[in-house]
C-alpha cells in the first residue's frame, strides 16, 4: 500500500483505499482484540497443564480394560422360580461327559421365620437353614433337569446336623469333592460359626461320601470372649474367628487352594474379607496361609485360575468392592478393573480351574440367584475370559 499522506492507496490504483487516521485505529483495535484472546486463550488452555485429582488418577476408561465385561442374565429352564421351593449359591458347574453339572442349596416345605435366636428344631430360621445340596444336569445351560438330593443333613451328633448349603466342586485324581458349609445342633442363634465339610465320589452323579471331620474351621476367638456372648459383641478376635464361608477349591501349583470368606468376631456391622488355606491333597489338611486376610473385601468368593496368577472378584462387601483384583502368585492381589451389577453368588463354568496349566482363561458363564420369597437361579453370561471375550479390547496392564 502506498500513503498520500492523509490516505492509503491500493497498488495499481490512484483511487484512496481506507484513511491512515482510521487504519491506525483499525490497527489498534486488531491489537488490543488479539490481546484479549490470546489472555482467554491462557485462561482456556489451563486444563491442559493442571489436572483434577480425578484425572491424575485416570489410567484407563473401564471399557478399554481387559476385565471389562457386562453381565447379561437370561432366565433358565428346571431351575427357575416355585413356589415352595428355594434354590441358591450355586457352585461352579462343571462338563462331564455331554452334560453340565451344578450344585446348590435347596430348601422346601416350610417358609424361612427370620426368628434368628433360639430356631427351634424344625423352625427354619433362615434361607440356607435345614437346608441341603443338590444338583441338576443340562446339555445347553440353559434347559437344567433337577436329579435330586447329594449331600444330605448329618445324622443327629454331627458337624452337619442341622444345615448343608454353600458348596463347591473340585475334580481330583480323577474323582469329584464337593465342599460345603455346615452347621450343627444346639442351635442358640443363626449367626454362630459355621464350618466347611467335604464329601467325595467316583461320579458326579454320586453316591457321595462325606468326610468325617471338617476341612476348615473359623480361628479361635479371642480369649477373652464371653461364652453365650453374640458372635458380633466382645472383643476382635481373628479376621476369620467368626465365619469360615463360600469355599472353592483350584488347582494351583500342584496344590489344592481353597479361597474362603472370613468374618471377625467382635465387629459389626460385621465386615468379609477374603482368604486362602492351601493343602497338598484334595481332602486336606488345609492350612490356612499367614498372609490372610489376601483382601479387604469381597463377600461370596469368585477366584479363578488367570494367566500364571489367580484372578478374583470382590462382590458388594468392602472398601474394593465391585472389582476384579489379580495376584501373580495368588496371594498379593491388586485391583485391575471395577465392575457392576455382579450376579449375587455366582457360580461359573470356568473349564481350566482344575487344570493347573499355570495360562489361568476365565469364564464366560455361569449361574446365580435371584432373591426372591422362594430363591431361584438364573444364567448369566459375561466376557471374562481372555480369548472368548467379546468386549476385551486391550492387554491386561500387569
Ligand atoms: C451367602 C454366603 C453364605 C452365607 C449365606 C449363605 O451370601 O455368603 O451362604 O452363609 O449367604
Amino acid at each position: 500500500l502506498r500513503s498520500n499522506g492523509n490516505s492509503w492507496i491500493l497498488p495499481g490504483s490512484s483511487l484512496p483505499f481506507v484513511s491512515t487516521r482510521i487504519a491506525a485505529r483499525l490497527r489498534g483495535a486488531l491489537l488490543l482484540l488479539g490481546g484479549l484472546m490470546l489472555a482467554i486463550g491462557n485462561v482456556k488452555g489451563e486444563p491442559e497443564t493442571k489436572r483434577s485429582s480425578a484425572m491424575e488418577r485416570f489410567e484407563v476408561d473401564d471399557s478399554q480394560n481387559e476385565f471389562y465385561t457386562l453381565f447379561r442374565y437370561t432366565p433358565v429352564e428346571g431351575l427357575a422360580y416355585e413356589e415352595g421351593v428355594g434354590r441358591r449359591d450355586p457352585s461352579n458347574i462343571i462338563k462331564v461327559g455331554e452334560f453340565y453339572y451344578v450344585w446348590y442349596t435347596r430348601i422346601s416345605g416350610s417358609k424361612p421365620t427370620q426368628k434368628w435366636r433360639d430356631a427351634p428344631e424344625t423352625s427354619r430360621a433362615y434361607r440356607w437353614d435345614l437346608a441341603e445340596i443338590w444338583y441338576a444336569k443340562s446339555q445347553d445351560g440353559f434347559v437344567w433337569e433337577e436329579k435330586g438330593l447329594a449331600v444330605g443333613r448329618g445324622v443327629r451328633g454331627a458337624f452337619d446336623d442341622r444345615s448343608v448349603f454353600t458348596c463347591n466342586i473340585l475334580i481330583a485324581e480323577g474323582r469329584y469333592y464337593l465342599c460345603y458349609q455346615a452347621q450343627c445342633f444346639p442351635f442358640p442363634e443363626s449367626d454362630q460359626p459355621n464350618v466347611i465339610g467335604m464329601a467325595r465320589a467316583d461320579s458326579p452323579d454320586g453316591p457321595w461320601e462325606k468326610l468325617s471331620e471338617p476341612i476348615l474351621r473359623p480361628s479361635p476367638p479371642h480369649p477373652e470372649r464371653k461364652a453365650g456372648e453374640k458372635w458380633h459383641d466382645g472383643p476382635l478376635g481373628a479376621w476369620d474367628s467368626w465365619k469360615v464361608h463360600d469355599p472353592g477349591i483350584t488347582v494351583y501349583k500342584g496344590k489344592y487352594w481353597l479361597y474362603y470368606k472370613g468374618q471377625q468376631s467382635g465387629r459389626w456391622p460385621f465386615d468379609s474379607k477374603l482368604g486362602v488355606a492351601i493343602a497338598d491333597k484334595p481332602e486336606g489338611p488345609y492350612i490356612k496361609h499367614p498372609l490372610n486376610p489376601l483382601t479387604n473385601s469381597g463377600h461370596e468368593v469368585w477366584a479363578w485360575p488367570y494367566r500364571e496368577g489367580i484372578a478374583l472378584m470382590c462382590d458388594w462387601a468392602g472398601p474394593e468392592k465391585n472389582t476384579i483384583q489379580y495376584a501373580s502368585d495368588g496371594l498379593n492381589f491388586e485391583v485391575v478393573a471395577s465392575v457392576e451389577d455382579i450376579p449375587p453368588a455366582g457360580g461359573s463354568y470356568i473349564e481350566d480351574k482344575f487344570w493347573d496349566t499355570g495360562d489361568g482363561k476365565g469364564f464366560t458363564w455361569g449361574l446365580a440367584y435371584v432373591r426372591d420369597d422362594w430363591d431361584w437361579l438364573v444364567r448369566y453370561d459375561c466376557d471374562l475370559h481372555r480369548e472368548k471375550a467379546k468386549t476385551a479390547l486391550v492387554p491386561y496392564r500387569y
